[in-house]
């Protein structure tokens, strides 16, 4: 069996430190956390900070570019006036912020780690696993650590055939209980995106297009053929729907979604007859539960020749940037 990443070199705090137990009353954090010195000095002196999510590293891309990625992904939140926080279960310890060589860690372990949703956490935690985190686990944990800002690539959904399985994600559910704001660049049309918007109007979930635009973008391409009846244009304009959001104490999460840019979007034909022989092969394979989406994923990106994944990389890191600028002008309007 192979071992998780060893926790005791990274930069966390002690866990019953006196300096650190204050630190946390002071911010009332769950003392299970353990923040990554950049997060822990954004927190202080309330910095605008962007929470990242694991899964996408250890089973959405492969190894090195998942690497590559989520090093750059972080730059850009930093050149973009924002902390990054990458989320991760190392060994058991949940870690707010990731260090290069955590993030390398992670890469490498790839699935290998387990992909560790909502449901998953409290197991992870109590074998001391590897475990990177998904959307709604993700979510969760930022939300713990006061984090109101996430960027990520493509959220999970109702999957088709979901009257036969009833396979839809744990980030639908959370986004319904969560109030964190997921940026992303849609839903993948692996899933059933008409009643993904559908799942998440029932869980009272804000959803938003950035852009002059509102129709629903489809991950790799701009449109889905699903309207999302709100958009907004600027940073500001969805900081201030966040900040109304926490006025109100809502309790729940929304949804901004942006188009992937025209250079990067792909041929609609292209990656649909992908997604459908990706599917059909999951079908024929027995592929279920929290198997599907990271085999969809994989089959998608062989099955285009990687030109999935050069979209799938540029997409997330334009997610980042607009991230970055949101939580940006959300802590000018709360300070
Ligand atoms: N969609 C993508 N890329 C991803 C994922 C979804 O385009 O990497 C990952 C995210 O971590 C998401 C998870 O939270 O898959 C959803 O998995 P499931 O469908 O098993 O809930
Ligand atoms: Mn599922």
């Amino acid at each position: 069996p192979r071992h998780g990443i060893r926790a005791t070199t990274f930069t966390r705090l002690a866990p019953f430190s006196t300096s650190a137990t204050k630190f946390r009353q002071q911010q009332h954090l769950s003392p299970v956390l353990n923040f990554s010195d950049e997060v822990k000095d954004a927190l202080k002196n309330n910095k605008p900070i962007v929470a990242l999510e694991s899964t996408i590293i250890s089973h959405g891309m492969p190894y090195p570019q998942n690497y590559e990625t989520a090093v750059q992904v972080e730059n850009i939140v930093r050149e973009n006036g924002a902390t990054p926080a990458t989320i991760a279960i190392l060994d058991g310890q949940i870690q707010i912020g990731l260090t290069n060589s955590q993030i390398q860690s992670l890469a490498e372990l790839g699935r290998e780690s387990v992909k560790a949703s909502r449901r998953d956490l409290a197991v992870v935690m109590s074998k001391k696993q590897t475990g990177a985190t998904t959307v709604s686990a993700t979510m969760l944990l930022a939300h713990r650590a006061g984090i109101s800002v996430f960027a990520t690539g493509g959220i999970g959904g109702v999957h088709r055939g979901y009257e036969e399985t009833l396979d839809a994600s744990a980030d639908l559910t959370e986004l319904g209980r969560t109030p964190v704001a997921v940026v992303c660049a849609g839903v993948k049309s692996i899933l059933d995106i008409g009643r993904t918007l559908e799942f998440l109007e029932t869980e009272g979930v804000t959803v938003a297009t950035y852009g002059q635009t509102t129709d629903f973008p489809a991950f790799f391409t701009r449109k889905s053929g699903f309207q999302s009846l709100l958009n907004v244009e600027t940073p500001l304009e969805a900081a201030k729907l966040i900040a109304a959001n926490h006025a109100i104490d809502l309790q729940s999460g929304m949804v901004f979604a942006v188009p992937i840019a025209k250079e990067h979007a792909m041929d609609d034909k292209l990656v649909g007859d992908a997604i459908n022989t990706a599917i059909r092969e999951s079908v024929e394979n027995n592929i279920f539960g929290k198997e599907s989406t990271p085999f969809l994923l994989k089959r998608v990106n062989e099955l285009t020749g990687g030109n999935s994944l050069k979209s799938n990389i540029a997409l997330v890191k334009q997610n980042a940037a607009v991230a970055s600028r949101i939580a940006k002008d959300l802590s000018r309007l709360s300070s």
